[in-house]
């Protein structure tokens, strides 16, 4: 046990003993000597640990109750509302090894800099000692974490999210697990962190390693999830697996058949709703490890629970979740308007928006207006909620599976206006791979009154890489080479709208496009066969829009969701390619051969075909 440590209480002496690791020992006193809490608390995996961590949250009013049993509120400062890109950057000795694009520091120059803003930060403070497993415990997925932060919100919201891992460090003295480093340093009288200018997010690849100081919003302190997924993605390129950012579902065919898949969106694109539609079952909504295993491939979630997007969110779109937050049971909001009567709003509610409450700029009324003169909306664009799978009726009841689920299909998707139709199966894995995973690109509206920017985003996990693109890239296709039965790759669409700008989907639509990949993988269905990818037949869908939805699916409405947009596709090609060329070296040369082969097949059908081609015409 830590010297250190024999300074604090008897309770949390006691479980420390139980621990016999040496790196844990040392990693604990450098930071009880370094950030200088005046206590400690140690959580195990117990349940009245684990309720401590709840009750102290509200005490310390890092949480607000509401009036649902269960259900609380969290406020992150008015300027720390996401994910801080600028902010966050990765810590190497050899920067040569990174992509230009990457955010990183020198190592020794970064923890230099980190140690100085922790020096006796959690004084007057308690520091929690946590432990967690990232995917399920006592399996070959699992990695062992532990977290030292002073905020009982984010101790609260892993114990939500990951599994816990005392017992599991108790039985094993593994000393390669992952350390977590977290403090909110000094808050306002809104319990805010206030420091912005010594606000960091550092991630220290050498060490495995992450550090985080002066800020709440859980993307940035909850350091299992985003932070974390620069070490898994650095560890799987290592060892010829997985790290992605990927919900894994059970799709539910005929005759009680599940089959599983995997679906890769960047933020905000409806990867959560996805993963939560009604006749399916969740088996994670964000973070997936993939390992081959004879021949094919096996998934799990690398969590237990859900951060999601709450804005939106509404009873007939997702029944799950609506169920969930009108009931009691525990769920953490965040950035939400909490009204007087102490009810929850966030914009997209069903109902009216409450005339007056309090949110993440303080108290609001429709029509408050921030410095800069622009209007303030109820709840924050990014305002979320935290809740455990298993407060949903769908969980997949291989969640904890330590042998995870076969993958059978993988689902690559984005925010695309324009382009791609709703739903296609690519050639083969290489194909899926480049022409939709390493393609991918999402669509932001900047600030700027409606300009539109393409984001590209490859595998949705654009914003978490940790090694040059061209390894990550070459990682992906290697994986899939040499197995038997590698998951079919899909893209799919939600966004795609028609020549006057409106959806040409409605929210649910999607339920129809899963059930169709469900009936593909058993090759049930046919398809035709286009220049980028395979697509439904009518048929098949009319047949499923009338039995998912009981809606009535025309034949207009298929000709105009799935017509082929030749210049768009090619416009598309030129910018991967582009940006391939351009931006990062020893790109595999498979890349560019399949997007000019793509690219040849949209030119040759043009010049049969023109400009537009509806599927009809392609089948002929
Ligand atoms: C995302 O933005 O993709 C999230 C939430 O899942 S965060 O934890 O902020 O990354
Ligand atoms: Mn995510």
């Amino acid at each position: 046990m830590s010297a250190q440590a024999a300074r604090f209480d008897e309770a949390s002496q006691k479980k420390l003993e139980r621990i016999n690791n040496n790196e844990f020992n040392r990693f604990l006193s450098e930071y009880i000597e370094l950030c200088k809490p005046d206590k400690l608390f140690v959580c195990t995996d117990s349940i009245d640990d684990i309720e401590y961590i709840r009750r102290t949250a509200l005490d310390e009013g890092e949480e607000i109750p509401a009036g649902t049993k269960g259900h609380t509120v969290h406020f992150d400062g008015y300027l720390d509302q996401a994910r801080d890109r600028e902010r966050t950057k990765v810590l190497v000795t050899d920067k040569s090894r990174l992509d230009p694009k990457i955010k990183s520091l020198d190592r020794e120059k970064g923890i230099a800099e980190i140690r100085d803003i922790l020096n006796g930060i959690m004084k007057g403070r308690t520091m929690y000692v946590c432990f967690y497993s990232l995917g399920p415990t006592d399996s070959e997925f699992a990695i062992p974490c532990v977290q030292l932060t002073d905020s009982s919100y984010v101790a609260h919201s892993e114990f939500l999210l990951y599994r816990p891992g005392y017992e599991a460090f108790v039985r094993s003295g593994d000393e390669n697990f992952f350390k977590f480093v977290h403090s909110q340093g000094e808050v306002d009288e809104k319990k805010t962190s206030k420091d912005v200018s010594k606000k960091r997010i550092y991630i220290d690849l050498e060490d495995n390693t992450v550090f985080s100081t002066n800020t709440q919003y859980a993307g940035n302190t909850v350091g299992l999830k985003k932070l974390a997924l620069r070490l898994t993605l650095n560890k799987a390129m290592k060892n010829g697996w997985l790290s992605e950012h990927m919900f894994i579902m059970g799709l539910h065919g005929p005759k009680d058949r599940v089959t599983y898949i995997t679906g890769a969106f960047p933020s905000m694109c409806g990867k959560t709703s996805t993963s939560m539609m009604p006749g399916e079952t969740i088996v994670g909504d964000d973070l997936a490890f993939l390992r081959k295993s004879n021949g094919h491939v096996r998934g799990v979630n690398v969590e237990k629970g859900s951060f999601g997007v709450v804005g939106g969110i509404n009873s007939r779109d997702d029944p799950l979740l609506w169920k969930a937050f009108n009931n009691p049971g525990e769920v953490i909001f965040s950035n939400i308007l909490l009204t007087d009567t102490k009810e929850v709003y966030w914009i997209g509610k069903d109902g009216e928006v409450p005339a007056h409450g309090y949110n993440h700029s303080g108290n609001w009324t429709p029509g408050t207006k921030d410095r800069s003169g622009k209007e303030i909306p109820a709840s924050h664009p990014n305002a979320r909620f935290t809740v455990e799978l298993k407060t949903l009726d769908n969980l997949d009841p291989n969640l904890d599976n330590p042998k995870g689920v076969k993958i059978e299909a993988m689902v690559y998707g984005g925010r695309d206006y324009d382009t791609c139709v709703p739903v296609e199966e690519t050639f083969d894995w290489t194909h899926g791979i480049i022409t939709k995973g390493a393609s991918l690109e999402s669509e932001t509206t900047a600030a700027t009154i409606g300009k539109k920017i393409r984001e590209f985003n490859p595998m949705s996990n654009g914003d978490f890489l940790s090694v040059p693109i061209a390894t990550y890239i070459q990682n992906n296709i290697d994986f899939g080479k040499d197995l038997a039965n590698p998951p079919i790759i899909f893209g799919v669409n939600y966004y795609l709208t028609g020549e006057d700008g409106t959806f040409l989907n409605g929210m649910t639509d999607k339920r129809v496009w899963y059930k169709w990949i469900e009936l593909r993988i058993h090759k049930e269905v046919d398809v035709i066969k286009t220049p980028t990818g395979s697509i439904p037949k009518y048929t098949d869908l009319k047949k499923l829009f009338q039995e998912v939805l009981g809606k009535d699916y025309s034949k207009d409405q298929y000709l105009q969701q799935f017509t082929l947009r030749i210049p768009q596709h090619l416009e598309k090609i030129k910018r991967i390619r582009e940006i391939y060329k351009t931006s990062v070296a020893n790109i595999p040369e498979i890349l560019f051969r399949m997007l000019d082969e793509q690219e040849q097949r949209l030119e040759d059908t043009r010049v049969s075909l023109g400009d537009y081609v509806f599927p009809d015409q392609l089948s002929k």
